[in-house]
């Protein structure tokens, strides 16, 4: 998968040359590449913003840099995803995740500061490439780089390879629409606290009952919004 980032602090990213993703890149899984907005300005000031239209407060990241960088990084042939990381968006899950792993080779990250990115820029995109507005959750952060890097994480962990056991992306939390079983590992006994016997008893259907037990548990007591309805009751 080709990933392209595009934004005024491309130094945010060095943080993918670090592990999983890091080797993925080495070994040639992923191919990222982070771009720097400011490239494609005019004036010497390099100037990427502006006042609002309408007034308010903050700035909005000025429409031509935008449809310069775009038009350099998206393919021709509109097989690009356009990703646009917003608190405005659509929350970004585990399916959509999946899904942009699973049906996209190239993803361009644009990531906005200030009030945003001028919205004609993403109506003129739309007819190049689709274009998805996504946010992490309902808070907010400076600027689209932080949200991008935890969607990078999260997509780019799916592409086949870059996890080395394929069997760890099975049972964690969201694949199976609940929360995560607790896990444990040596000693059985630490600090007074044990580890609970059916787990030591050997006896693999009991652990798979308890461990679905357990995240039924856990997903009805912090995230019962994720339960199905018959499950919710009690
Ligand atoms: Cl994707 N961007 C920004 N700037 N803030 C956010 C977010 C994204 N998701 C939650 N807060």
């Amino acid at each position: 998968m080709r990933i392209d980032i595009v934004t005024i602090f491309p130094e945010f990213f060095s943080v993918l040359d670090v592990s999983l993703l890091g080797k993925a890149r080495v070994d040639g899984l992923l191919d990222l590449h982070v771009h720097d907005l400011r490239n494609w300005t005019t004036d010497r000031h390099r100037t990427v913003d502006d006042t609002p239209y309408g007034g308010g407060a903050g700035m909005v990241m000025k429409p031509e840099p935008w449809a310069e960088a775009l038009s350099s990084v998206l393919r021709e042939d509109g097989s690009s995803t356009l990703v646009v990381p917003t608190p405005a968006g659509t929350p970004f899950t585990q399916s959509i995740a999946r899904s942009l792993a699973a049906t996209s080779d190239h993803l361009v990250f644009a990531c906005g500061r200030y009030e945003g990115i001028d919205a004609r820029v993403f109506e003129w995109a739309a007819s190049r490439c689709s274009v998805v507005e996504l946010s992490l959750g309902d808070y907010v952060l400076n600027g689209g780089e932080v949200a991008a890097m935890a969607m990078i994480e999260a997509v780019g962990r799916l592409v086949p390879g870059v996890v080395g056991n394929p069997e760890s992306l099975v049972e964690e939390s969201h694949e199976d629409g609940l929360l995560e079983y607790p896990s444990y590992t040596k000693p059985a006994s630490w600090r007074g606290i044990d580890v609970p016997d059916v787990l030591l008893s050997g006896h693999h259907a009991r652990v798979a009952a308890w461990r679905h037990d357990q995240q039924v548990e856990r997903t009805r007591r912090v995230r019962p919004d994720l339960l199905p309805d018959a499950e919710r009751a009690e």
